[in-house]
């Protein structure tokens, strides 16, 4: 598929699109063109022959056996660590916790420092634009602790209101949970504010950066976030393997969330001591070639560096933005400022479902539905939305294929 000029400026994306076989698929014999990065992105060739190395060479059991395997399966699960780690810039490698996902690593603070620290008529913050996943979570300890969940509002634009935020903030707030970048939005949260001031309060602050950390630089020092939380799959990574950074004095202090293999020192029948940061919290055999996987697909970030696919996506979604206004009966649901990556749009009488389907078999693969978004759906008073979600190999030209699908949907629904 050709590419546009704007495409040479910051990086050869020709080049790095042949780093991605699935992108030579043909769908009903059109080119692929594929804008469901949100849901998940495409892997690299160095991604995919990771695992089969790791199957091919070094497959083992890790933190148990003293045979080579086991020796090296360790040692490259646990660069993997010191790969994410630099990656986010988290202070040890021991802050670095290997979950399924961001689902699981936000169900784990919740059942760990939720069960914790909340009482009855304590409050958890999140906001209006929150992943079921940073919403449910708290709704299941919540309910157990009899504590409250108070909700940012938004404006129609798509940001949050941060003055309504500062009035929820209140002793009896004991957690605030947001996410940094919406994947039904796309909007830049300011993060940093809302941070700052949780923390004048002594409150605890996770970010959801499922949608964040392959498309903006992010440094957890930097933001001073206690808990952030992503997912390998969005990061050109294999699915199944995610992170939860946590400053340590907080993981320190937090029960596990699992009990089972490596995560205990000493286990009696009357008692069982728990094993130090970070294996307290990997209970059982992990996902160790995903794991690994995600240290490749770090790597391959880290060749084209996050600064440019950041200023590359931001260009792209430039233009993508103009040409589908200029689609009369579009209209975009998430026009903040300080956006990235995504798109998210209804068309006049036409339903998303039949949006997605028709452009399917003009070989174009974006998401329709609520994005697991559902209050923000109400929000904005659409029971769903169609949504173009772009990764670092999308092309201005694949963004032409899609503004032609829609003139076409448009026609043939007239
Ligand atoms: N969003 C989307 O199409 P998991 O499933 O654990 O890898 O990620 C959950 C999740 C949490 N927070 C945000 C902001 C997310 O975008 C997602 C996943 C996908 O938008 C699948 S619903």
């Amino acid at each position: 598929m050709k590419s546009g000029i704007i495409n040479k400026t910051i990086y050869d994306v020709d080049k790095i699109r042949k780093d991605f076989p699935i992108l030579e698929s043909m769908i009903h014999g059109k080119p692929l063109c594929y804008l469901d990065n949100a849901a998940t992105t495409q892997k690299p060739k160095s991604v995919i022959a990771s695992d089969v190395n790791y199957y091919t060479h070094l497959n083992s059991n890790i933190h148990r056996g003293v045979h080579s395997l086991s020796e090296a399966a360790t040692k490259a699960y646990e660069d993997a660590r010191i790969r994410v780690q630099k990656f986010i810039n988290a202070s040890s490698e021991k802050e670095i916790i290997f979950t399924r996902g961001t689902t699981e690593s936000i169900n784990l603070v919740a059942q760990t420092l939720g069960r914790s620290i909340l009482k009855e008529g304590d409050e958890i913050i999140i906001s209006t634009m929150e992943h079921h996943s940073n919403i449910v979570p708290w709704q299941l300890i919540a309910a157990e602790k009899k504590a409250k969940i108070k909700i940012i509002p938004i404006i129609d634009k798509g940001d949050l209101i941060l003055d309504e935020y500062r009035k929820l903030l209140s002793p009896k707030t004991k957690i605030v949970s947001v996410v940094y970048v919406s994947n039904s939005l796309g909007t830049i949260n300011d993060v940093e504010t809302i941070i700052s001031l949780a923390h004048k309060q002594n409150i605890p602050v996770l970010l959801d950066a499922a949608q964040a950390v392959n498309h903006l630089p992010v440094d957890v020092q930097k933001l001073d976030c206690d808990f952030l939380a992503f997912s390998g799959h969005k990061l050109y990574g294999p699915t199944g393997i995610g992170v939860l950074y946590g400053k340590s004095h907080y993981l320190e202090s937090m029960p596990p969330y699992q009990g089972g293999g490596d995560m205990i020192s000493k286990v009696t029948f009357e008692e069982t001591t728990f094993n130090s940061l970070p294996y307290k919290f990997e209970a059982g055999t992990s996902n160790i070639a995903g794991t690994i996987g995600l240290g490749a697909a770090i790597d391959y970030v880290n060749t084209i560096g996050i600064n440019n696919i950041a200023a590359y996506e931001h260009k792209l979604l430039e233009y993508a933005t103009e040409e589908l206004l200029k689609i009369n009966g579009l209209r975009i649901i998430g026009q903040s400022d300080n956006k990235c990556s995504l798109i998210s749009f209804v068309l006049d009488n036409i339903h998303p479902h039949d949006v997605g389907t028709f452009l399917d078999f003009e070989g174009i693969a974006i998401r329709t539905g609520h994005h697991c978004t559902q209050p923000l759906m109400d929000r904005f008073g659409v029971p769903a939305t169609s949504r173009a979600s772009f990764g670092l190999y999308n092309t201005k030209y694949e963004v032409d294929i899609l503004a032609a699908g829609i003139k076409k949907i448009i026609e043939v629904f007239k």
